[in-house]
């Protein structure tokens, strides 16, 4: 007995060590594949992580291409599928593309990551394993892969153009005087010229980076010269006509307008091979039902229609978007959910204009990244109102450059001899990955987030299920036959602009059997108050009652019951068939 409280020690401490004992690993479970969300990817990197991943997973993933780029870079497109719960087209599908804005990066990022992240959890969450059984992905990661490239390989982090050639200032020459990078560091910057006393701008009494131009009366001691380069076809003008420098979200079909209504339309809708390549991926594919096309920056989440002209979006549309939209505000702080001509600005031709009027499909764009998240809490807002707070809106980038990023973001001020301009200084500029992208720290994030918001949308895109069938003997081979259709999405089968255009096939619901007649056919709003008193809610008056067109198809969250009057024997399938909302069929007894 004395022994006794050694034996009770011990067997507290056996207690304390985990089954598997000392050894087992305790850390989260490796990832199947490994891939970085904390540096950004050029095209040939963002299509070999995507290939990585169909290597990977190659029963779900599948890489392929929809066309060229005007250089000849593949348009890759990224299909996940799980072939046992069908085929692609008999499920409604997410298509998301990015990057149609050569420096609008990270939306490729949050491709890859999405693909990644499905994967990577089927089987162990069951909402995405749910999500991936049911839906298909559709996944274009740079729908401009020339631009960005460009923004890769140059200088210059402008770009958002496509590389199809442009004369931008009609001397019928294509591209001639692209940017420069005199001094080689890898970014086109400012150049300023030091002339004391002669010039119009002064340095900044808040932070020596900044230059502020001087007041009325006064002379500083710096004139700007634009930015870095120098005039290469000697026509008196720097870095006048860079690649393209039109705008491929200006170039879709519908509400297309003429250069002179809106530069950077081009001639004619998708005259440029990627807008091309996309519609005819697009109108190939009806069983999209759900579209994101990301953008940056600003922190929104968009919706059309682009222009005002256009008119607001019929009510019951709006619902549905609604909807989507505050629950995106709610998984993405910061971003607000929008109007583009109301809240952004008008854009005629835009590509989610197309896919919501031209095809019929409930398309977002999200403007990634808000400058907002730099300073997150209450107190740093209440701080960034005093203008001589370090964090002051006009400084806080600043400080958070020297702070946060340890000098990364900006470059300083340096001589240098112009060769047409003489001694001037180059410098004073953000680099490329800044400004319009966030931080690389906070790359993971931003794609988590976007991407739940995009899943979010993907679950609930139109999915008919039949529920309760019931086949009731009145006389001979006559039978009343319920059925209940529901799609219990938010998403309806058919938005009313596309039944309003005609720009999405009607739902179909048939009856097969072995000589069936059907001899009418009528919506009720209950069954049950149905056989005691049949006022009927609205009688189908189509000819053919076997096989009836909904062009309204089946609006989100609703259920709906279907009273047949049928003359047959055997048995009988009911099949609802919508094109974004899946296909479903249920057989029944008449007896
Ligand atoms: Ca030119
Ligand atoms: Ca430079
Ligand atoms: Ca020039
Ligand atoms: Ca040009
Ligand atoms: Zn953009």
């Amino acid at each position: 007995m004395k022994y006794a409280k050694y034996l009770i020690l011990l067997v507290a401490i056996l207690a304390l060590i985990p089954q598997g004992g000392l050894t087992q690993k305790t850390s989260d479970p490796q990832f199947k594949v490994k891939l970085d969300f904390d540096r950004w990817h050029d095209t040939d990197e963002l299509y070999a992580d995507m290939r990585k991943l169909a290597a990977a997973f190659p029963k779900f993933v599948k890489v392929s291409s929809i066309g060229k780029s005007y250089e000849g870079r593949d348009i890759m497109l990224v299909t996940v599928n799980n072939p046992d719960t069908g085929s692609e087209l008999s499920k409604a599908a997410m298509c998301i593309e990015a990057n149609v804005h050569g420096n609008e990066i990270q939306g490729g990022e949050i491709c890859v990551y999405t693909v990644w992240f499905l994967m990577e959890n089927y089987g162990r969450l069951d909402q995405i394993t749910k999500l991936v059984n049911e839906r298909v992905f559709y996944i274009i990661p740079t729908i401009n892969p020339d631009g960005r490239q460009y923004f890769f390989m140059s200088p210059s982090g402008s770009a958002r153009t496509g590389h199809v050639p442009v004369d931008d200032d009609s001397d019928y020459q294509f591209d001639e005087d692209k940017p420069d990078d005199l001094n080689g560091n890898g970014v086109v910057e400012q150049m300023r010229k030091y002339v004391p006393g002669k010039g119009n701008y002064r340095i900044s009494r808040t932070d020596p980076r900044m230059l502020e131009p001087v007041g009325f009366g006064e002379t500083g001691d710096y004139i700007l010269l634009g930015r870095e380069g120098w005039d290469n076809d000697g026509d008196g003008r720097v870095d006048e006509d860079d690649f393209g420098q039109y705008d491929g979200n200006r170039n879709y079909p519908t509400d297309w307008q003429p250069n002179y209504i809106q530069s950077g339309s081009m001639d004619y809708p998708t005259q440029i091979p990627e807008a091309r390549a996309e519609v005819e991926f697009l109108s190939a594919h009806p069983n999209i039902a759900g579209i994101q096309s990301y953008h940056n920056n600003g922190g929104m989440i968009l919706r059309g229609p682009g222009a005002e002209a256009m008119g607001e979006y019929p009510s019951a549309d709006v619902r549905a978007y609604d909807e989507l939209g505050r629950n995106g505000e709610r998984v993405l702080p910061f971003y607000n959910y929008i109007v583009i001509w109301s809240g952004l600005y008008t854009v005629h031709g835009g590509f989610i204009d197309f896919t919501n009027d031209g095809l019929g499909i409930i398309s977002f764009s999200n403007e990634l990244w808000a400058e907002g998240q730099y300073f997150t809490s209450p107190e740093l807002k209440e701080q960034q109102k005093d203008p001589n707070s370090p964090i002051a809106p006009q400084k806080s980038r600043y400080y958070f450059n020297d702070k946060l990023e340890f000098g990364e973001e900006m470059t300083e001020w340096k001589a240098f001899k112009h060769p047409q301009f003489g001694d001037v200084e180059i410098g004073g500029s953000w680099k490329k990955f800044t400004s319009r992208v966030p931080p690389r720290f906070m790359l993971e994030e931003l794609c988590h987030r976007n991407m739940a918001f995009t899943l979010y949308q993907a679950d609930e895109m139109p999915m008919v299920k039949l529920g309760d069938m019931t086949a009731e003997k009145l006389s001979g081979d006559v039978y009343r036959v319920f059925v209940d259709i529901t799609n219990p999405k938010v998403a309806p089968t058919i938005l009313e602009k596309a039944a309003q255009n005609n720009t999405v096939r009607p739902d179909l619901l048939t009856l097969e059997g072995k000589d069936l007649e059907v001899i009418s056919a009528s919506w009720i709003g209950n069954k049950e108050t149905y056989k005691t008193n049949p006022n009927v809610t609205s009688f189908i008056d189509q000819k053919n009652l076997k096989r009836i067109l909904l062009r309204n198809g089946t609006p989100g969250r609703t259920s709906r019951t279907i009273a047949y009057f049928v003359k047959g024997s055997g048995d009988l399938k009911v099949t609802y068939d919508s094109l974004k909302g899946g296909t479903v069929s249920k057989t029944i007894k008449l007896q």
